[in-house]
């Protein structure tokens, strides 16, 4: 405990507007060489929405060395008139309106946590959400200030040309000693997590959009001069995502100019900054030679999502932090719907719903289950997750749907008109949804309040000519919330016969609906001339856990028929989920499985070439900690050789179809559209099943690691070298150790596929993995410092690893608790989101959590609050 306090909690309760606005903000940022000297000089002005009229000014700062202060242009005596309080900064009797200027000296070069303003690859860079922009200057740093920022930087000409913030450019010019200074101008007032500034060498790709109403915007995109031929898909997907925000939602860009700086050196994907995003190299930077088909789609994304925030954040902001998925969720929701245009609908869906259900719906079941709106938190760096994120999208998506396309465009154009320079809350958002469309939205709210995934029980009977459905709704108790109410949940279904045509639903002859569940329990009755199968939550119409008692039959009829792409992806994974609960729970053996896996796989095989992305999703096996997370107690041993022996079992009966599809999609050149990007997919799968099948002597290895090595001699793109590197190396096939190093030397300058490098060596199964993740730690290339090389061997075992994880002596929790320790010295935000890889500790068979729990009890003393704040919710639950 630090000054008896180490962790205060902070209640939405107990918000209360700013006691002082900013109007103005003019920053001078002077770079030096080991420090920076800030200056800020803020116009300030009592609130009137205050009517206790505090006088007291308190402005956060952090790690902020404070030279002098200066109030109306008279200096202020420390004690008399202004005080430093443990991090903030106090003025007692402050004016009703007044200007304060304070100097501050930073240290950028020794900002290890990468929050405020730091160095990467020897530029100068800032992130400022949620809470790093009181790391540069004292100031409010609380979204509900919003301010118009003038910003100075100076630095030595030679080593930084390259001086950005966000606005326009207003003045540049040389100064004495080789020294240069440049002025942006930001006129739209913005909250100060918006604030951004780069300073560096960098290179530059340029290019314009001419906007819907002819104002010529220039956009240029920034990275390290060695990079500068992988910024063509983003500059590309950058305007795509321009014309589409016109075209969607009517939202225009703002500024005559908008910047992207690629940065080595980040905690997260990217950020939104006012017309000048921050990005993760890994989110920004692509090229087919040394990103794979996933990279791309994610550049596509990511760089959609920081662009839409310009309306869905920026101009219209959260008035407080507990607000974060008004903005996170809306912008997830549009960015999934940009993908969705651009690529195929269905296969977009299925991918946003797999990762929501096999990310999302363990956090909402886990130790760290919070509302999509919190009540609480003590660091808001730890509410930045998926609850957040992809759970707040789907609340979104369910409000499209409830008003229909028409209405929903209506409702975000007033809440944008409504609210364009505020700082505004979820309920708002709602609000505009309900005066649209004069729908009653009080209930749905429970969503934004209530933690946890509902569970949805569909039972159902057949009798003369009438079929009967029952729902139950009941959300399971989380943390803090043990008893729930019902929610509202649209529920779209359909009806398929024997022979899989939908049935129609009513006399107009509609075959689909949409169920407005609001009761605990609901029954409703359909005509049907025979038993029907219920194709249930199509589109995946909300984010519930779907429970009905599917027969065999049925699923193989869904899985044929459905047109919904949603349901028949649900139906194959429901398939593979009940042949792996046989050998996990029933003692039945992998090749059992197959005869009755066989014609529904051959089937889907057969279908293949209608659509390879779809296909290659419906052939991929449940990961194994999806698996994991349906039984109870968890032993993760005995579901890796479920799911590894059912996939080499598959591997081996269906060796001459996998065969076909690996060489049928095999590609002579490189080709970058959707089309080819779905072939590779699927054959990819192809090879993972030989390459399983092989790597349990299942299947002579012999031709396959030909055929991998024909690939890796001479691969059309990085999807296809590492695909066929991780065949080779998940699998310990011959010949595995040199291609790996091979590799590692061919690549060794870049740092995004040495990530990659890493990452397939962290995600070997098995216990011994752990020693050979430790000698990775140990590798000359291995940087504590860099979140991506961290996530890379760290995250990806600990998360996707569950066999090398879980290793029954303890080592890979040894390792764990080491890593976090010495992480949360360097960067305590990366160190608390990996510490959420040990949120399944309370599932974990008795020996297993023992082990767990005393590694993490020992971490608890000293830990930074950011990671203390995990490690007690994950404790105590
Ligand atoms: N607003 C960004 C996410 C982000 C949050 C925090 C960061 O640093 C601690 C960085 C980025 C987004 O949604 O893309
Ligand atoms: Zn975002």
């Amino acid at each position: 405990m630090r000054d008896g306090n180490p962790n205060p909690v902070t209640r939405l309760s107990d918000y209360r507007p700013p006691a002082f606005l900013v109007s103005d903000t003019r920053l001078d940022v002077d770079l030096r060489d080991g420090h920076a000297l800030v200056t800020a000089d803020l116009t300030l002005a009592r609130n009137p929405a205050r009517d206790d009229r505090p006088t007291e000014l308190v402005l956060d700062g952090e790690h902020l060395d404070l030279r002098s202060v200066v109030l109306d242009g008279r200096e202020l005596a420390p004690g008399d008139d202004y005080r430093l309080d443990g991090p903030r900064l106090i003025v007692p009797n402050a004016p009703q309106a007044f200007t304060l200027t304070t100097v501050v000296r930073i240290e950028p070069e020794k900002n290890t946590a990468l929050e405020g303003l730091y160095r990467s690859n020897g530029m100068y860079c800032t992130q400022c959400e949620a809470e790093g922009f009181r790391r540069i200057t004292f100031f409010p740093d609380r979204p509900d200030v919003l301010s118009r920022f003038t910003t100075t930087i100076h630095a030595d000409k030679s080593a930084y040309p390259l001086l950005l913030s966000n606005g326009n450019p207003v003045d540049a010019g040389d100064e004495e000693g080789g020294r240069h200074f440049a002025t942006w101008e930001d006129p739209f007032p913005k909250p100060c997590y918006l604030f951004a500034l780069v300073a560096g060498d960098l290179a530059c790709l340029s290019d314009t959009f001419t906007t819907a109403s002819g104002r010529e915007v220039a956009l240029r995109l920034y990275a390290e001069h060695r990079d500068l031929d992988k910024l063509d898909h983003a500059m590309d997907s950058l305007k795509r995502s321009m014309a589409w925000d016109e075209k969607v939602f009517g939202r225009e860009y703002d500024l005559d100019i908008f910047q992207i700086v690629a940065v080595s050196h980040f905690n997260m994907g990217a950020m939104e900054n006012k017309g000048l995003n921050i990005f993760n190299t890994s989110c920004v930077l692509a090229h087919p030679a040394t990103t794979t088909d996933a990279g791309f789609e994610r550049v596509e994304s990511v760089v959609a999502h920081e662009y839409f925030h310009n309306w869905s954040g920026n101009r219209v902001t959260c008035r407080d932090w507990f607000q974060l998925s008004l903005k996170e969720g809306f912008t997830v929701f549009r960015d999934q719907e940009f993908s969705s245009d651009m690529n195929s609908r269905a296969v977009v869906r299925v991918e946003n719903v797999d990762f929501l259900i096999n990310n999302q719906f363990p956090e909402d079941q886990g130790p760290m289950a919070h509302p999509v709106r919190p009540a609480e938190y003590q660091k808001i760096d730890n509410f930045y997750t998926l609850t957040v994120y992809e759970k707040g999208a789907e609340i979104v998506r369910m409000q499209s749907e409830l008003l229909g396309a028409e209405d929903f465009r209506r409702a975000t154009d007033l809440y944008f008109e409504r609210f364009d320079g505020q700082a505004v809350t979820c309920d708002d958002f709602v609000a505009c949804m309900e005066q649209v469309s004069g729908l009653d939205l009080s209930q749905f709210k429970r969503w934004y309040a209530q933690a946890g995934t509902p569970v949805l029980t569909v039972t159902d009977d057949y009798a003369d000519g009438e079929y009967r459905l029952t729902l139950e709704q009941h959300t399971p108790a989380t943390p803090g919330q043990p008893d729930k109410q019902p929610l509202m949940i649209p529920v779209k279904l359909a009806l398929l016969d024997g022979q899989g045509a939908a049935l129609p639903l009513d006399r107009d002859g509609r075959t689909e609906t949409v169920l407005i569940l609001r009761q605990a329990r609901e029954t409703l009755t359909f005509p049907a001339p025979a038993r029907p199968t219920p194709s249930l939550l199509r589109g995946f119409s909300a984010p519930v856990s779907l429970r009905y008692d599917f027969d065999e039959t049925q699923l193989n009829t869904l899985l044929a028929h459905d047109s919904d792409g949603f349901c028949r992806w649900d139906a194959a994974q429901r398939l593979y989920f009940a042949a792996l609960a046989r050998i996990v729970d029933g003692g039945e053996t992998p090749a059992q499985q197959i005869q009755r896996l066989m014609p529904v796989i051959e089937q889907v095989i057969a279908r293949a070439d209608e659509d390879p992305a779809q296909a290659a999703l419906l052939l991929t096996l449940p990961a194994e900690n999806a698996v994991g997370d349906r039984h109870t107690p968890l032993h993760p041993q005995r579901v890796h050789a479920a799911v590894s022996g059912l996939r080499a079992a598959l591997g081996e009966a269906l060796a001459d179809a996998w065969w076909r599809l690996a060489e049928g999609l095999r590609e002579s050149d490189y080709q970058g559209d959707g089309a080819a990007m779905g072939r590779r997919r699927l054959r990819q799968v192809a090879l993972g099943y030989l390459a399983a099948a092989a790597g349990a002597g299942q299947v002579d290895p012999e031709p396959l690691v030909a055929h991998l090595g024909d690939t890796l001699a001479a691969p059309t793109c990085m999807t296809e070298e590492l695909g066929a590197l991780r065949a080779l190396v998940h699998h310990r096939l011959p010949g595995h150790q040199a291609a790996l190093e091979a590799f590692g030397e061919r690549w060794r300058d870049e740092a995004l596929v040495m990530d990659q490098w890493f990452g397939i060596q962290a995600t070997v199964p098995g216990p011994d993995t752990v020693a050979r993740a430790e000698a990775l730690l140990a590798h000359p290339a291995f940087e504590w410092t860099l979140p991506n090389r961290v996530r890379a061997v760290i995250a990806t075992l600990v998360n996707a690893n569950p066999s090398a994880f879980h290793a029954p002596d303890g080592s890979g929790y040894r390792l764990f608790t080491r890593a976090l320790k010495k992480l949360d010295g360097i960067n305590p935000q990366i160190a608390a989101r990996l510490a959420n890889g040990a949120a399944r500790l309370k599932r974990l068979e008795p020996g297993l959590a023992a082990q767990l729990g005393d590694a993490l009890r020992e971490l608890r003393p000293g830990a930074s609050a950011n990671l203390a704040e995990v490690l007690d919710r994950i404790l105590d639950a």
